[in-house]
């Protein structure tokens, strides 16, 4: 057995050799180790000793193959396989960015939507930092300049490398957190393999898993049907019978998608004047669920479609709408045509966008009316303004209400509130001013005005509007007197968290925020940040006059089950529940990465902690069984979108 001392001396020995002999290599293995840490730092702000290892086991790995290539060539192997690992830190930083995940392959047929985001993608995803890693080309071109390495090929140092970088890899595997692999394997959480395991292993994991679809057939497709069925057998669901059974059968429907509307602008004033006053009527007279989620994965506007639809959970690799848009899926939008309605989608952005003009087809839609349905007299952001889009929808439906002889269930799909949010002009002079006072003279403070998250009240405010209009149109139309109107948010509007604080820590006297030791200080921590993510779900008719709150913790999943129930319909592939059938204690929001919120905790998969919401002790069963569910229904919605599993039940 070697000791300590002696081991010490051969990797002394070894590294002057590698210094000597390898200059090159020293440094190319060094700058991109270096890269992969301050990947962590400008993403997650995540460093840990673990991923340390595995990056650089990868990099020896990826380095000992300059030992088997002559001198002549090997530069060219420094440059191609250093611009490959700078390609994955810089792609990565910007994507995170925007999605605060990482960049999958099978992503790649998306990143068109990329260049349509326009404004967004430069507001928020380019930031100086994220070209730091190009550093690196400039340090071996030096490098190379200045040093010579040794010519030959020597075979047993290639040997020692790879050694060396399993060994480090193997001591990283020794270190906490214990149940890694199961992320590595199934790829739920990219943001937890990244910091476990390093932006290179992770990218080479992704590439792996992003294979498996190709190979369904001879990996996993008969396990997956056979854990698919066991769910549906012992989990068997039947249509619930309760107070609002049917309540809207043969009503018409129109389910707006409220792009990026999330549920704290609800009820919020500003100058004594509320952000979305139509919507407040609304939610007053109709059923307002006030604990609801979406559910999205990097498919956003899309995978809130599906889940709305399926009651499935989103894809994890990649996302139904571009890369699983052939499947098989049980929906809404088909239920209802086999009721006999005409199902139909609006939205003023070009058809191929999400692949929407296929994936609408698919899903039960009759037909998709897309940008080139309307007149653009209005342009904002992604497409036609809402407004305008509003205005063209209402003698569109009305054309509809009138040529056929059947009820029709329609989604508007709204556009301007996409981020960024930015020229205001389009907007009302909604005044986000606080005015206070100093010595007995009045000061009126800039407060929101001209900040992000005063961008997203006044386009909020306009989308109230907008909202508002359309239906005070539709009822001059005499179309709401048979017309159930559903509106949900489509998922958060990745406001940040000192967005927030902002908004409810400023201190007009002195102009700026408070601290926490000051009195009137609102503590907005991690995961008040993460539970203000919640969106609105209304559900409403004109007849309504009553008002009423659904508390129950409640996921985009659950709410086509919930209103399917009031039109009479069932679907026996959901996933989520009938909400107006179970009690506040048995709502449960998946997220896709395994977290999950019900009426006692917010359960962060990611650092697996824990955050009470109600008082009372938590038991570890609890969360064991919450845990266990959450997989579940994670790796059932992964097996049926993957596999193509409803093509083979019945
Ligand atoms: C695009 C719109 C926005 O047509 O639905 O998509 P998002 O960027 O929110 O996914
Ligand atoms: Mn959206």
């Amino acid at each position: 057995m070697l000791s300590m001392k002696k081991i010490i001396e051969r990797i002394k020995i070894g590294f002057s050799k590698i210094k000597k002999d390898y200059p090159v290599l020293l440094f190319y293995i060094i700058a991109n180790i270096i890269n992969a840490i301050l990947l962590g730092i400008f993403s997650t702000g995540n460093f840990s000793i673990r991923a340390l290892l595995f990056n650089i086991g990868y990099v020896l790995i990826m380095g000992s193959f300059s030992f088997l290539i002559k001198k002549k060539n090997r530069n060219i192997y420094y440059f191609l396989t250093s611009f490959y690992m700078i390609a994955c830190c810089v792609v990565n930083v910007m994507y995170y960015n925007y999605y605060s995940s990482f960049v999958s392959v099978s992503l790649l047929a998306t990143s068109v939507f990329v260049k349509d985001v326009g404004d967004a993608v430069m507001d928020m995803v380019i930031r100086p930092t994220d070209w730091i890693y190009l550093w690196e080309f400039i340090g071996l071109y030096i490098v190379i300049k200045k040093s010579h390495e040794v010519n030959e090929v020597k075979k047993n140092y290639f040997r020692k490398a790879i050694l060396i970088g399993v060994i480090s890899m193997g001591i990283g595997s020794g270190l906490p957190p214990y149940n890694a692999y199961s992320g590595l394997i199934k790829l739920w959480n990219r943001v937890s393999v990244v910091d476990s395991f390093g932006v290179y292993v992770y990218q080479l994991d992704d590439f792996v898993q992003s294979l498996k679809p190709t190979f369904n057939n001879i990996f996993g497709h008969d396990k997956a049907l056979r854990e698919v069925k066991e769910y549906y057998e012992e989990n068997r669901t039947v249509q619930s019978v309760n107070d609002y059974s049917g309540i809207f059968k043969g009503k018409n429907v129109i389910t707006i998608h409220a792009e990026s509307l999330q549920a704290f602008t609800i009820g919020l004033s500003f100058n004594g004047q509320e952000v979305t006053p139509n919507l407040n009527k609304l939610v007053s007279k109709g059923m307002y669920f006030n604990n609801f989620y979406a559910q999205v994965g990097v498919g956003t506007s899309s995978d809130s479609e599906f889940t709305y639809a399926t009651s499935l959970l989103p894809a994890n690799n990649g996302t139904v709408f571009v890369n699983y848009f052939n499947n098989k899926y049980a929906t809404i939008q088909k239920m209802m045509h086999d009721e006999g309605y005409y199902v139909f989608s609006m939205h003023g952005n070009v058809g191929d966008f999400w692949n929407r003009d296929t994936m609408h087809i698919n899903m039960g839609y009759d037909k998709f009316y897309s940008r080139s349905s309307f007149v653009i007299d209005e342009e904002y952001g992604l497409g036609l303004s809402d407004e305008s889009f509003f205005r063209q929808v209402v003698p569109m439906i009305k054309d509809i209400s009138t040529s056929l002889n059947k009820p029709y269930y329609g989604t508007l799909i709204t556009l301007t509130n996409h981020t960024p949010w930015r020229d205001t002009e389009l907007f009302s002079d909604y005044d986000l001013t606080m005015t206070t006072e100093i010595d007995g003279e009045e000061v009126v403070r800039d407060y929101l005005e001209g900040t992000m998250m005063g961008n997203y009240i006044k386009s909020v405010n306009y989308m109230d509007k907008a909202i508002g209009q359309f239906i005070s149109d539709m009822n001059d139309e005499g179309l709401l007197d048979n017309t159930v109107i559903v509106i949900y948010g489509d998922h958060d509007a990745r406001l940040g968290k000192k967005q927030f604080n902002y908004m409810y820590n400023y201190d007009p006297v002195n102009d700026r925020l408070l601290t926490e030791d000051d009195p009137g200080y609102k503590e907005f921590n991690d995961y008040d940040y993460e539970l203000s993510k919640k969106v609105p779900y209304i559900i409403w008719t004109k007849d309504m006059d009553k008002g009423m709150e659904i508390d129950t913790p409640m996921g985009m999943i659950d709410a086509s089950v919930t209103l399917g129930n009031m039109l009479g319909v069932y679907n026996k592939y959901a996933l989520g529940k009938d909400i107006m059938n179970i009690s506040k204690s048995d709502g449960i929001v998946v997220f896709k990465d395994g977290s999950y919120i019900t009426d006692k905790v917010y359960y962060s998969a990611k650092n697996g902690e824990v955050y009470t919401i109600s008082n009372g002790v938590i038991s570890d069963d609890y969360l064991k069984k919450n845990s266990e569910y959450a997989d579940r229904i994670i790796s059932v919605s992964y097996d049926i979108i993957t596999y193509d599993l409803l093509k083979e039940l019945d």
